[in-house]
């Protein structure tokens, strides 16, 4: 009677907007009397999520029956951005919903908006584990994301008097993409107690038991793939008190608050996202996040495992895990754990299964976000992980003794449990030596993490064990769906969209770099995009700013080695130049519109105060009636991923100028290029492969190299600055007060001057303004600059997370697709 019935598909305008209807009648029930613009949203988001729900259903039918090795990605953040618009494009109903949504009263740029950013992520790093998860469902993989339910996400950012303020996030009061699991739960066990225990063969066993239960609910959203029906699973894990709403015994004996109290104790593990970038603050609620979602996770691939009834050998052939940085390390003990304590199998076997199925990626070489956890720590909280760790420490030092005799150092260097006081467990070691695989996420710090942080274990376990997966970017979301008309126009020359499956293709387009249509058409779709970026700059920040100016543009998170400060210092410069022109002078100068954005770490005060100076400079130089277009300053409060997609189309020139060997890749500076934005750079991260890509001619790089950086810093200690004149004056302009109160300033000031200069802005300051300088000179070539910036949207190829996707598949996972069959 089953296959007599199927759920309903829209196909048409008309069948769309009967599915909007329905669900605003039904689902929601709402009158139709009177639906606003969160109405229409939601009816389109449910007709929507109804036509993925289909294709997720049948695709997890099919690789569950196809039995192949499934991949997990493993990362506590995901920071997605709003859904609808991708699953429009997905899904290729956009046309059909945009008509519809014309036929009902509504345009389809409103409902788009009304939706709120999934923003479960910090930056760079939870972004490409969204733009991942969009490669692999693209590409047929059979992969799962598993993360954490976070019921605040990144804080919103607001600017009051210049200061940044965060306010929570609540992003779940309606999210119709997410799919409560209430029957997939698991309960996760903290605290306790250990007991060995003989059975009747006389077999040692590990019981830990009598901890503090959590239990863990699953709530699934379904990822859609572009031009394909695969449609994967993001699993994300929701706490609650394992006694359900509330201690029903504490509640008899009239403990009406110690009865809550246990509820919201079990709820705040996954109540909010840590807003640190780059920092590892070392808290026990983060500790329990990150065991609490590996332990989740694991339970439920093993689960899934064990239901093949295949021995456990098979275990890696079915099952690949990745790391996404350190945070989720604690998987490797928890596996072990399961193996030994609960399924019985001896040590090396169960090492074995281990190291052939997790493999990690590394993010940063900064020595500050290098996690380590204390050992009393993880001894209260997970006793019997301890020992585990312990126990993989003595393996794996015995096995360095053995090889390295006369290297007594080596031992306490590559421990992973540091002999501090009080000791920690280094998580990246833990990590390195549970995987079979680690990968860094550019070339220059895939070569960085080999000789330094890692270098002894290069030489414990050979060079093949590191690897480079160079970052990539979805091209769906970063140019697809915040550029359409870019796309479009790409896509007459290319004869059809088969580019956004294999960007590579894009390098045709260099047959179009002279064709004075084609020319017309880019210049046109630059121009709109940057007007689309002034109105929503004078509608969120009030400033009015003029799109013909060259826009400059940084959005990223704050952070010191980012070096806004140096952009910030720049744009000084240039203004205390302007103020000293004559006004005819001034008048030639290249107008220019510095615009920033990102968010700082609550507690990272030398962040904060970066953007309380680049506020106040805006202030400044906004309101100086002699400056007028020439220079104008932006600071767009909340960058987030759906700002990114007005923001990322608009930029002339866009800044990724880290000290040299501080950015593991960046990724912004990928999507920047490939809307036609040229950058300027240092020899960081990605912006290498991208030079190498794009040629140099087409790059605007600056500054020392990453291999000179110790020597620079050393020098400082020893001889101190060599502050250029012109950075002299900003500061002494900053210190007499222009910009308000300088005692403001003086800690950011200072960390120059007189502390060392740790991230070379001295150093640096001359090359950068310099550089500055050629690039308003070859704006001013309008012809020449267009042919750059097609030139290197041609170039871009390489930077799909695609390729990536492919390469993790191929020398990591080694795991195939899975094509789904063609539709009944
Ligand atoms: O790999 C994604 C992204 C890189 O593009 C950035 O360069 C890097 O800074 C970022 N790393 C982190 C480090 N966090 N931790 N741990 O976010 O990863």
């Amino acid at each position: 009677a089953w296959r007599k019935h199927s759920a309903r598909e829209f196909n048409t305008s008309d069948q769309f907007e009967d599915a909007v209807v329905r669900h605003i009648e039904t689902t929601l029930a709402r009158s139709l009397y009177n639906v606003d613009e969160s109405g229409a949203y939601a009816g389109t988001a449910l007709a929507f999520r109804d036509r993925l729900v289909i294709e997720w259903n049948r695709t997890q039918q099919n690789q569950t029956s196809a039995d192949q090795k499934r991949v997990y990605y493993l990362s506590l953040e995901f920071l997605m951005g709003r859904a609808l618009d991708n699953a429009m494009l997905n899904v290729g109903m956009k046309d059909v919903a945009r008509k519809g949504l014309d036929e009902l009263g509504f345009r389809m740029e409103d409902i788009i908006d009304q939706e709120r950013d999934a923003a479960l992520g910090n930056g760079g790093l939870g972004r490409l584990a969204a733009c991942f998860l969009d490669s692999l469902a693209t590409l047929n993989y059979p992969a799962w994301g598993y993360g954490l339910r976070y019921r605040y996400g990144i804080f919103r950012q607001e600017i009051v008097n210049g200061y940044q303020m965060e306010v929570p996030d609540y992003w779940l009061e309606f999210n119709p993409w997410e799919f409560p699991r209430h029957d997939v739960t698991v309960d996760v066990q903290f605290y306790g107690t250990i007991r060995k225990y003989m059975d009747d063969s006389g077999k040692q066993h590990t019981a830990w038991e009598n901890g503090e239960i959590v239990t863990a609910v699953a709530y699934d959203a379904p990822i859609p793939g572009y031009g394909t029906t695969t449609t994967n699973n993001l699993r994300l894990w929701s706490s609650k008190a394992s006694h359900g709403e509330f201690d029903f015994t504490k509640f008899n004996s009239g403990e009406y608050e110690a009865s809550v109290a246990d509820t919201q104790r079990a709820e705040t593990i996954s109540a909010v996202l840590y807003p640190n970038d780059s920092l590892d603050r070392g808290k026990e609620l983060r500790l329990k996040q990150q065991y609490f979602w590996c332990a989740a996770s694991l339970f439920d691939i093993v689960r899934r495992f064990k239901k093949s009834k295949k021995a456990w050998s098979d275990f890696p052939n079915q099952v690949a895990i990745q790391l996404n940085d350190t945070h989720p390390t604690l998987a490797i003990p928890e596996l072990l754990r399961i193996l030994i304590d609960i399924e019985g199998l001896e040590w090396d076997e169960a090492w074995s299964i281990v190291q052939k199925t997790f493999s990690y990626t590394n993010h940063t070489v900064l020595p500050e976000a290098l996690e380590k956890w204390s050992v009393p720590l993880v001894q209260n909280l997970l006793p019997r992980h301890l020992q585990i760790i312990y126990d993989i420490n003595l393996q794996f030092l015995q096995f360095v003794e053995r090889n390295f005799p006369k290297d007594r150092d080596m031992l306490s260097r590559v421990s992973i449990i540091e002999e501090s006081q009080p000791k920690m467990v280094r998580m990246a070691y833990l990590a390195v030596i549970g995987s079979h695989k680690v990968n860094g996420v550019a070339e220059l710090h895939s070569d960085l993490i080999k000789t330094t942080i890692f270098k002894d274990f290069v030489k414990i376990h050979g060079p093949d064990k590191f690897t480079n997966v160079t970052n990539g970017i979805t091209p769906r979301r970063w140019l697809h769906q915040a550029n359409f008309r870019l796309s479009e126009l790409i896509a007459s020359k290319l004869g059809g969209y088969d580019y956004l499956n294999d960007l590579t293709l894009l390098h045709k387009l260099e047959n179009y770099v002279d064709d004075k249509d084609f020319r017309k058409e880019f210049q046109d779709i630059k121009y709109a995009n940057k007007l689309r970026l002034a109105r929503y700059i004078k509608e969120a920040q009030g400033i009015t700013v003029n799109p013909a100016s060259l826009f400059d543009i940084q959005v990223k998170r704050i952070h010191e080695y980012k070096r806004q400060q140096l952009n910030i210092f720049g744009v000084i410069h240039r203004y205390l130049e302007l103020k000293e022109m004559s006004p005819a002078d001034r008048k030639k100068a290249q107008p220019r519109v510095s615009i920033f954005g990102g968010k700082a770490a609550p507690g990272y005060w030398m962040a904060k105060t970066i953007i309380h100076l680049i506020n106040q400079v805006s202030e400044v130089v906004n309101n100086d009636k002699d400056i007028g277009d020439a220079l104008k300053v932006v600071f767009l409060e909340d960058y987030n991923v759906s700002k990114a997609e007005i923001i990322v189309p608009a930029s002339d020139i866009s800044e990724h100028i880290s000290t040299a060997g501080t950015e593991a890749s960046g990724t912004s500076n990928m999507k920047f290029v490939l809307n036609g934005g040229l950058i300027i750079g240092t020899c960081d991260g990605a912006n290498i492969e991208i030079t190498r890509e794009v040629g140099e001619d087409n790059i605007f790089l600056f500054g020392n190299l990453s291999e000179d950086v110790e020597d620079l810093r050393h020098a400082h200690y020893y001889s101190g600055l060599n502050i250029d004149p012109s950075l002299q004056r900003v500061f002494d302009e900053i210190r007499n007060g222009m910009f308000g109160d300088a005692g403001q300033f003086s800690s950011l000031v200072n960390s120059i001057t007189d502390h060392g200069d740790y991230y070379l802005v001295s150093d640096d300051f001359k090359s950068y303004v310099e550089t500055q300088k050629l690039i308003d000179e070859a704006y001013k070539n309008q012809e020449e600059w267009l042919t750059k910036t097609i030139t290197v949207v041609a170039r871009m190829g390489f930077f799909s997370s695609d390729r990536c996707i492919e390469e993790y598949a191929q020398e990591i996972w080694n795991t195939e697709p899975v094509v789904p069959p063609a539709k009944p």
